[in-house]
């Protein structure tokens, strides 16, 4: 396992790249989406926040795709720095709403994801985060109720305000779209969404060498802003896997998000995607609550025990990229970077205590035996 900081584009510079080799991370996922763009709910010392219904911000250049050029640069210069860029996380709206929303674009929209799926692989870049949502991450509040008065993000209750024409995955693609709201959806309508994207987009993943990664609907619930969520339970993943079955095809497990769903034992839940090697990287929160009442903690604080689902992981034989996903923000000059650095430590930790363990079982199991040797049994079956 490896561990990484996933930065937002208006950090993608020396000095976080700096910070993270010096909290002990290896790699880096970046986001090239600014969905701070024109956010005025968002502050850009935070994780993307934006108001219970306000956006995060406007999309980018709809005629702008991520070029070869720039993303060598950013892989080259992250390799400068000590560090290996392991992924780009999240489609810009600007380039796929259509596709969302199954719209007059969509065929140019599909031409647009695979020419950013072939740029990134000339680029050697092998990861794909996407998050295949209408509402996206959205109807959340702020509150001061973590750990020591920490401000959490979580929500109160549903959020059921329908959601604008123009705006989808919770930002803004048209600012001149007409007034009104987008009709719902029907659910299996946006699973046929799904399905048709995967299959034309995996097949050239597969020739480009780039891994498309799914990350669940966060928050977890069966419908948000009026519009249907695809992954709102654990079971859901496995449909999407099993739609267009590919080793490129894999998830971008966010275990806070499962944490959140009302369903499923989290450590089977763990168990049940990294046995059949589907976990693709990791975003790792503790939650308290189930949605839709639940707020963020900090990784040692909540309902999950963080060191058992890294453990199940190890177990398992994931080899992959470790993030935190979002942290309470701490009461320093420093919000942000603290409780990333707290998160980062407390993985770190974590991973130094299981190498100790898989070393000392080695020597362990390389030493003759008195008791007749169950050792080897010792891990057994179960996921605890
Ligand atoms: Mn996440």
């Amino acid at each position: 396992m490896k561990l990484g900081l996933g930065l937002y584009r208006h950090t993608l510079k020396r000095e976080y790249y700096d910070f993270a080799r010096q909290a002990g991370c290896t790699h880096v996922i970046a986001h090239l989406v600014d969905y701070f763009h024109h956010g005025d709910t968002n502050p850009r010392d935070n994780q993307p926040t934006g108001d219970q219904y306000e956006p995060w911000g406007v999309a980018g250049d709809p005629s702008r795709l991520w070029t070869v050029e720039e993303m060598k640069a950013l892989r080259r210069e992250i390799e400068a720095a000590g560090l290996t860029l392991a992924g780009i996380e999240n489609l810009d709206p600007a380039h796929w709403h259509d596709i969302l929303l199954d719209g007059p674009q969509r065929a140019r929209h599909i031409e647009n994801v695979k020419t950013i799926v072939c740029n990134m692989g000339e680029a050697q870049i092998p990861v794909l985060g996407y998050n295949f949502s209408l509402a996206g991450v959205c109807g959340r509040v702020r509150r001061p109720i973590g750990r020591g008065g920490a401000t959490v993000l979580g929500m109160d209750g549903p959020a059921d305000k329908p959601l604008p024409n123009g705006m989808v995955w919770n930002m803004v693609y048209d600012t001149n779209a007409p007034a009104g709201d987008l009709a719902p959806v029907p659910r299996e309508a946006m699973w046929d969404r799904l399905s048709r994207f995967l299959e034309e987009v995996v097949p050239v993943a597969e020739r480009a060498g780039v891994t498309l990664a799914a990350h669940p609907d966060d928050p977890p619930l069966p419908t948000v802003r009026q519009q249907p969520r695809l992954i709102h339970q654990p079971d859901m993943y496995q449909r999407l896997i099993d739609a267009v079955p590919s080793a490129n095809n894999a998830l971008e497990f966010c275990v806070g998000t499962l944490a959140e769903m009302t369903e499923g034992d989290i450590y089977e839940v763990v168990d049940r995607y990294s046995r059949q090697g589907k976990v693709c990287y990791v975003h790792l929160r503790n939650v308290t609550g189930k949605a839709p009442h639940y707020h963020e903690t900090f990784i040692d604080d909540g309902d999950v025990d963080m060191s058992r689902v890294i453990a199940i992981l190890q177990r398992n034989r994931f080899d992959g990229v470790i993030i935190p996903d979002h942290t309470p923000t701490m009461s320093c000059s420093a919000p942000w970077h603290s409780g990333m650095a707290h998160t980062l430590g407390f993985i770190a930790g974590v991973l130094a205590t299981l190498q100790r363990q898989s070393t000392a079982d080695v020597i362990e199991l390389s030493a003759p035996s008195s008791t007749g040797g169950k050792s080897s049994d010792r891990r057994g079956d179960t996921y605890v």
